[in-house]
């Protein structure tokens, strides 16, 4: 043992990694991201999803890709970008997509 305890200190990015496919993604966008469950994330929504992985400081940079998430530029993501929102995901969620 000894040895690792220094590493399992600061929490890594690739330790909590969440493998999903893209159907199981869809659900937990509409089922977890969406706080209001109107259909469309804000960026306010996806800044909480980052946050709630305890990664503030990641939260900050989050909302500025949250904007080039949102192609049409109408302030929200729906599921026409989900695969902007996926992309994001993967960045800052800790979420791997599995075929
Ligand atoms: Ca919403
Ligand atoms: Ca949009």
């Amino acid at each position: 043992m000894g040895f690792d305890m220094g590493i399992y200190r600061g929490r890594k990015d690739s330790d909590n990694k969440v493998a999903m496919t893209m159907e199981e993604f869809k659900k937990w966008v509409l089922r977890d991201l969406d706080a209001d469950q109107d259909g469309k994330i804000t960026k306010d929504e996806l800044a909480e999803a980052v946050r709630r992985r305890g990664e503030w400081f990641a939260g900050l940079k989050a909302r500025k890709e949250m904007r080039s998430a949102d192609s049409n530029r109408n302030g929200v993501v729906d599921d026409i970008e989900i695969t902007n929102l996926a992309e994001f995901a993967q960045k800052h969620l800790g979420i791997m997509f599995i075929p």
